[in-house]
């Protein structure tokens, strides 16, 4: 088992039909981010996440992700939601903040929320390693999101 997968024993559900799913995407470092995009929603897509129930709005970079995921969490429209970013340390002198601040930003609404957030914001050494990890990554984030929002369901 890889990625999303790596260590589900319970067959926790993976489908995705009636799920409303909210994603926010840094449109810093824009190619990588666009692919990790298409991934994942090419992922929702197989998962049968109807694509009227999913919002998909971008921001400037991975900083600003939280404060979109706050909005949309506090819409009370979603089920579960995912981050989309791109930091690279290469092009990045304040790599470990931009890091820190969005990573803890998303568990924050995550928890204040009760709300699964997928976070799918890559940080790497180099370009080259971004996109290596793009695909998977995305890919990724749609099976987190969808299999916790389900969990959430049979929890509540
Ligand atoms: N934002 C990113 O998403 N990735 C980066 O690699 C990055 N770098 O290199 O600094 C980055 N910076 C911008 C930051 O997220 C904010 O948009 C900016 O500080 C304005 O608040």
């Amino acid at each position: 088992m890889q990625g999303a997968d790596k260590g589900r024993e319970d067959g926790a559900a993976l489908v995705g039909e009636g799920l409303r799913i909210g994603i926010v995407r840094a449109r810093f470092n824009d190619a990588i981010t666009r692919k990790l995009a298409e991934a994942c929603l090419a992922e929702l897509e197989r998962l049968e996440v109807d694509d009227g129930d999913i919002r998909h709005v971008s921001v400037p970079g991975a900083l600003e992700i939280p404060v979109a995921l706050k909005a949309m969490a506090d819409s009370g429209d979603f089920d579960a939601l995912i981050a989309l970013g791109c930091v690279i340390r290469g092009e990045t002198y304040h790599f470990e903040l931009v890091c820190n601040e969005s990573g803890a930003g998303v568990s924050r609404v995550a928890l204040d929320h009760s709300l699964p957030v997928a976070n799918a914001i890559l940080t790497v050494e180099t370009e080259e390693q971004a996109w290596a990890r793009a695909e998977e990554k995305g890919r990724d984030a749609a099976r987190v999101a969808v299999e916790m929002a389900n969990l959430m369901e049979d929890l509540s």
